[in-house]
């Protein structure tokens, strides 16, 4: 990209130059989604300019999302994941979610717990102070890239054990006869803080989906209060509308 020196009359700083240089060869689409930057050394030979620039312009890059860094293999222009349609109407799980669009669904734990239920988590779940609850919290990925992070909430009369849930939470209900059948959804829009952002491997301040999910099963009994963060520039959110006469 562009690898002649930069110009020697311009007073803007040189990292913001090479960020400039580096910006628009992707614009230009001289450098692709997923395309390898040569080495910093090559970077700072052809710019005439010190690693310590060529580092100072890659890292502010890497934080706005232009590029990735991954260790050991380098740095690349980041490529935006595939919006995926997700209709409002009905009651899927993550994993059925994403199998049905035929990607490959995994998980990242980063909190599986039981302890006393929070006042706020009785009211919700319809528990009393004294009951415990499962604590799940997940990385949902499609295809090894992240999609949301779920927090979900469950009575331990329905889960008695975290450990029990491999790969989703609803084939665990469904097999023990407590698959929800009825949910009510707040959808709000969000901007990612910097745990949320790193996570979803988006720059802090992206635009997200915030989701509270509390589900019920036939009876009416509320089973599962999950909230969710869906990555913006990942998810269309889709329903149908009809004239009710
Ligand atoms: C969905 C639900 C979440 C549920 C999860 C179960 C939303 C916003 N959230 O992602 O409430 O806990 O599915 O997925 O749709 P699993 O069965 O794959 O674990």
């Amino acid at each position: 990209f562009g690898l002649e020196g930069l110009p020697a009359d311009d007073p803007a700083p040189l990292y913001l130059r090479l960020q400039e240089r580096i910006r628009s060869a992707i614009q230009r689409g001289d450098l692709r989604p997923l395309d390898a930057l040569p080495g910093e050394r090559d970077i700072a030979e052809a710019f005439s300019v010190s690693r310590v620039t060529v580092r100072k312009a890659l890292a502010g890059l890497v934080e706005t999302g232009l590029l990735k860094q991954r260790q050991g293999s380098g740095t690349f222009v980041a490529a935006p994941p595939q919006r995926v349609e997700q209709p409002l109407s009905r009651l899927t799980s993550f994993t059925e979610d994403m199998h049905s669009r035929g990607f490959v669904s995994t998980s990242r734990w980063l909190k599986r717990e039981v302890s006393l239920a929070s006042p706020q988590e009785a009211m919700r779940l319809s528990l009393s102070p004294t009951e415990t609850v499962c604590r799940l919290s997940r990385l949902r990925l499609a295809d090894d890239t992240p999609m949301a992070i779920e927090r979900a909430t469950i009575s331990t009369r329905y889960l008695p054990d975290p450990n029990l849930v491999g790969q989703s939470l609803y084939a665990v209900l469904e097999e023990r006869g407590v698959r929800p059948v009825r949910a009510l959804q707040r959808l709000s829009a969000a901007n990612l803080g910097p745990e949320e952002a790193t996570l979803l491997d988006v720059p802090p301040g992206s635009a997200a989906l915030s989701i509270d999910r509390l589900a019920f099963l036939e009876t009416g009994t509320p089973i599962e209060f999950t909230h969710s963060w869906y990555r913006g520039d990942a998810y269309d959110f889709v329903a149908e509308l009809t004239l009710r006469r």
